[in-house]
């Protein structure tokens, strides 16, 4: 979850070089150099690709940039008949920049550390593509779906498709996990849930597992609460990360029950403080999921003002707990 950014002095030098966040996407040696950052300093079980959920929207034609110190901005897509500036079939030039980084990990990582391949999940996608930016409701997305179901699936269908081609491309380059992330889940009402997060992740992870039934696949339905389990169960996924408002109680005897792993969900504000609040959790976490296959992890991405020795500490107390049984 977000280990490559901002809190590591040797990312902000890597990024000013690039000169802009997607043009570090699109390179693949600067990429591999950032994924491996954050390994070659805390020596994690897995590395996950450097990247964004928002070049899926860019491969497909829109216009997306990064306002610097402010986040994402895409020229908005508002109604049905601007799905005409989407062009689906040229998305893999941008998908092979990509997959060119993913080669090059998978060549540079030791054997044991399982590389991770990922994308937003159409949904969460679609709520940056309609809204232009972030946004605390993802109000533009959901009154679009609403207001115009057809068209508002018609952009879902593109983005299922799309990235499945995506993440398939990432298998073959070298991922050996992947991750599809629904940031934005826990803004839907249940019904909707089902429809715009459940069902289309549901034919990602099918139509992903027919093509590469060895590769594990990770959901991440944020804000999903009580719905996870269901949410497990109806889209296929074997691992679902869970955010920090999930109770631990509930992740061990409702979420574990599924089958799937469990991953999370520490909260990434306790990296920032450190000491002895973030010893207690992480011994807390790790007592409580003990006896269940659980990845350590957070339950959303690490903030840019985490002092790296925190990250260290996290990863001595956890080896050390989990160590001690
Ligand atoms: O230069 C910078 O540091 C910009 C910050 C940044 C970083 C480090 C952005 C902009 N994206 C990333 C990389 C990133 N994004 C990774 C790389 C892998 C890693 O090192 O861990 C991953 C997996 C993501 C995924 C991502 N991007 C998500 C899903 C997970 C989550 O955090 O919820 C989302 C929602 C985005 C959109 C996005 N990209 C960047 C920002 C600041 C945002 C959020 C914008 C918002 O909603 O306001």
């Amino acid at each position: 979850m977000r280990q490559a950014g901002r809190y590591l002095p040797e990312y902000r030098e890597v990024r000013e070089k690039a000169g802009g966040f997607l043009n570090l996407c699109y390179s693949p040696a600067l990429a591999a150099e950032v994924t491996l950052q954050p390994i070659r300093r805390f020596g994690f079980d897995a590395a996950i690709l450097f990247s964004d959920i928002l070049v899926v929207p860019d491969a497909l034609g829109q216009k997306v940039w990064f306002a610097e110190g402010e986040g994402p901005r895409l020229e908005p897509i508002e109604s049905e008949a601007e799905l005409s500036r989407l062009a689906p079939h040229k998305a893999s030039i941008k998908y092979s920049i990509i997959c060119e980084t993913v080669s090059r990990l998978r060549q540079d990582l030791p054997d044991e550390t399982a590389l991770i391949g990922f994308c937003g999940a159409p949904w969460t996608v679609a709520t940056y593509m309609v809204g232009g930016r972030g946004s605390p409701d993802q109000a533009a997305a959901r009154l679009f779906a609403y207001g115009d179901r057809a068209g508002f699936s018609k952009l879902i269908d593109i983005l299922v498709e799309s990235s499945i081609e995506y993440l398939s491309a990432q298998v073959s380059a070298g991922a050996d996990v992947l991750q599809i992330f629904d940031s934005w889940a826990g803004s839907l009402p249940e019904n909707e849930f089902q429809r715009f997060a459940v069902e289309p992740t549901h034919r990602m992870v099918r139509v992903l597992k027919e093509r590469h039934p060895e590769v594990p696949i990770i959901g991440f339905p944020r804000g999903a609460g009580i719905l996870t389990p269901d949410f497990v169960r109806q889209t296929g996924v074997d691992g679902v990360s869970c955010d920090t408002s999930m109770p631990l109680s509930f992740m061990r005897d409702e979420i574990s029950k599924t089958g799937a792993v469990v991953q999370g969900n520490l909260d990434p504000l306790l990296l920032v403080s450190g000491g002895e609040a973030l010893e207690r959790r992480v011994r807390e976490i790790v007592h409580e999921m003990a006896g269940k296959p659980f990845v350590f992890n957070l339950g959303h991405g690490i903030v840019p003002q985490t002092p790296p020795e925190n990250v260290g500490r996290l990863v001595e107390t956890i080896r050390s707990v989990s160590v001690a049984g």
